[in-house]
């Protein structure tokens, strides 16, 4: 399985975000149905965490994904997915840098 991040800046940023999350076949690269799909983030500070308010919904797409997130500050924040499609579900934890 692997799991991408599409955007038209290629990385998040400051701010609102708009993206694509995919599913795909890391063999044939067809999509793959992830079920419901739930991604959170987290920036740890001194006396406050931060969120980014991160929302996830389906498309008329199996595998396909459309996010918003809002950003309060850039550096490293930490973020989990998971997934439940039929056949397989997970969690992943990653480390990713909001410029
Ligand atoms: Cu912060």
């Amino acid at each position: 399985l692997r799991i991408s991040f599409r955007s038209d800046s290629g990385t998040f940023r400051l701010g609102r975000n708009v993206f694509a999350i995919e599913f795909s076949s890391r063999t044939t690269g067809a999509l793959i149905d992830a079920g419901d799909v739930q991604l959170a983030g987290a920036m740890t500070m001194p006396g406050m965490v931060m969120s980014g308010g991160i929302e996830v919904r389906r498309t008329g797409t199996a595998g396909r994904y459309e996010a918003t997130a809002d950003f309060e500050m850039s550096g490293a924040w930490r973020f989990t997915i998971e997934w439940n499609g039929p056949g397989n579900s997970g969690l992943l934890t990653f480390v990713g840098d909001v410029q």
